[in-house]
């Protein structure tokens, strides 16, 4: 059966701009290159972020192999590090500017669109050095300048706008789960963070409403949304799959979609005694400058069971007191990753943003399926047969079909990544890419399943 998708749907791929473009040598390093300076030498096998897929010298290059890829969009980000010489001004790096402008016109020559997120983890370090970052309302300010400096140089030829990508990442990674810099256990930290996070989206989408006068543009944000199912169906189980979607989809759907937070997570967090500050004008400002679209990252379900022990028994306070992993038997898994494949999920996501986020327009931001050493699959062609790339994604968008069919807002689907890149959890071990790189040649080839979705987007389906 032939499966049709809307017309104009996005057919993309989605990478950042520290995961792709290679490190520039300037005092203003962000983040990642920061953590990653900073680690034992066996590090990754000491495979950093330097070069990644090169892509600030071979986007042009690039863009023609996504073009043979069939993309008709491509999602990165903005390097706040790279575009902004003065953080306290918002003052625009020359060379910054020249690539971001290059980028655009070329993605724009070549019928891509440019979908433009703001922040990808990327936190300059300066600005965690001098301020702690996110922790400080003084960072919601810079980060808004710097999204209005973006409106103002690019806005003319973007317009698709994202202000973060996977706030929850950071907050989980950088202050309860220890697995992003600079890993701290801190409850109070994180809730705040949370919320200064929603406040600073809050604040840039203000900025491009007073200069997007004529409405000519979306603006929105990225969340890694997990459908969450119970073990069971006793009510122990229940309330954990509750707890687990109060944290981890309503924390920041609730302020993006609704303008406000959850009254029962407010109130949790009240009780724990993690909640955190806010004034009236704050929260009037995340209740008027709320989201015209919403991308949707999903790789896996989360199944979720009763606590084991009682929640009030843990010294240090986590959303995760609340509930426990359950893993189901049987289930199928991508076991280089550790995650389970579950594709159902994204008709539960696209059901639940019909019913319960206002049927808001949506897209998929990221989807995509990481194998280590693709080497082995090359073919007699000298080609990666990614056989289980094109099923992964196939099975996927069966079921984003269903839920378009249901009647969900999707208007498009976007694969994790276009090329082989690097990442700030496994450098270059996950393959995610519909284009193979040789990281020490950087030779990039298509691979099986790049032809694949190229038809994809030639017929705007598949059979
Ligand atoms: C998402 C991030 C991406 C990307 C992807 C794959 O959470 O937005 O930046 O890295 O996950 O995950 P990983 O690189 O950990 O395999």
């Amino acid at each position: 059966m032939q499966l049709t998708f809307p017309k104009n749907f996005w057919w993309g791929a989605a990478t950042s701009g520290p995961q792709s473009e290679g490190r520039f040598h300037k005092p203003h390093a962000n983040m990642f290159d920061y953590w990653y300076d900073t680690q034992p030498q066996d590090f990754y096998e000491f495979v950093g972020p330097d070069t990644a897929s090169d892509f600030y010298h071979s986007f042009r290059a690039d863009i023609q192999l996504m073009k043979a890829a069939g993309l008709n969009s491509l999602r990165t980000s903005i390097q706040w590090s790279r575009l902004i010489a003065d953080f306290e001004t918002a003052t625009p790096d020359p060379d910054g500017v020249r690539f971001y402008n290059a980028l655009i016109d070329e993605l724009l020559a070549n019928q891509i669109t440019p979908i433009i997120n703001l922040n990808h983890f990327d936190l300059p370090i300066e600005l965690y050095q001098r301020y702690h970052g996110w922790e400080n309302k003084h960072v919601t300010d810079l980060f808004a300048a710097y999204a209005e400096q973006c409106f103002k140089l690019f806005g003319d030829r973007v317009t698709n706008w994202f202000t973060f990508n996977e706030p929850l990442v950071m907050v989980d990674g950088q202050y309860l789960s220890q697995y992003q810099y600079p890993k701290l256990v801190d409850g109070h930290k994180a809730v705040q963070v949370a919320y200064n996070l929603s406040l600073a989206s809050a604040k840039a989408i203000a900025k491009y409403r007073q200069l997007d006068q004529h409405n000519q543009g979306k603006i929105g944000i990225i969340l890694n949304l997990a459908p969450i199912y119970p073990a069971t169906q006793e009510p122990a189980d229940l309330a954990a799959a509750h707890m687990a979607d109060l944290w981890v989809n309503q924390l920041f759907l609730g302020p993006a979609i609704k303008g406000q937070f959850a009254p029962e997570l407010v109130a949790m967090l009240r009780q724990d005694g993690v909640l955190w500050e806010s004034t009236p004008d704050e929260l009037a400002l995340i209740q008027a400058q709320t989201i015209d679209q919403l991308g949707v990252n999903y790789y896996q379900p989360l199944r979720v069971q009763r606590p084991d022990v009682s929640p009030d028994s843990l010294m240090a306070w986590r959303p995760s007191k609340y509930y426990r992993g359950y893993q189901l038997p049987g289930r199928v898994m991508n076991l280089d990753k550790g995650w389970e494949i579950y594709p159902r999920g994204l008709y539960d996501i696209a059901i639940t943003i019909r019913d319960q986020y206002d049927n808001i327009p949506w897209y998929v931001s990221e989807n995509g399926i990481g194998v280590h050493q693709e080497e082995r699959f090359l073919d007699a062609e000298g080609l990666i047969n990614d056989a289980y790339r094109i099923k992964f994604m196939a099975q996927h968008l069966a079921y984003l079909h269903q839920g378009i069919a249901a009647g969900t807002n999707c208007h498009g689907y976007h694969v994790w990544t276009p090329i082989d890149c690097w990442s700030w959890a496994n450098a270059y071990r996950n393959r995610y890419g519909l284009i193979r790189n040789e990281i020490h040649t950087q030779t990039k080839t298509l691979k099986r399943s790049a032809y694949w979705f190229h038809d994809l987007s030639q017929n705007n389906g598949f059979s």
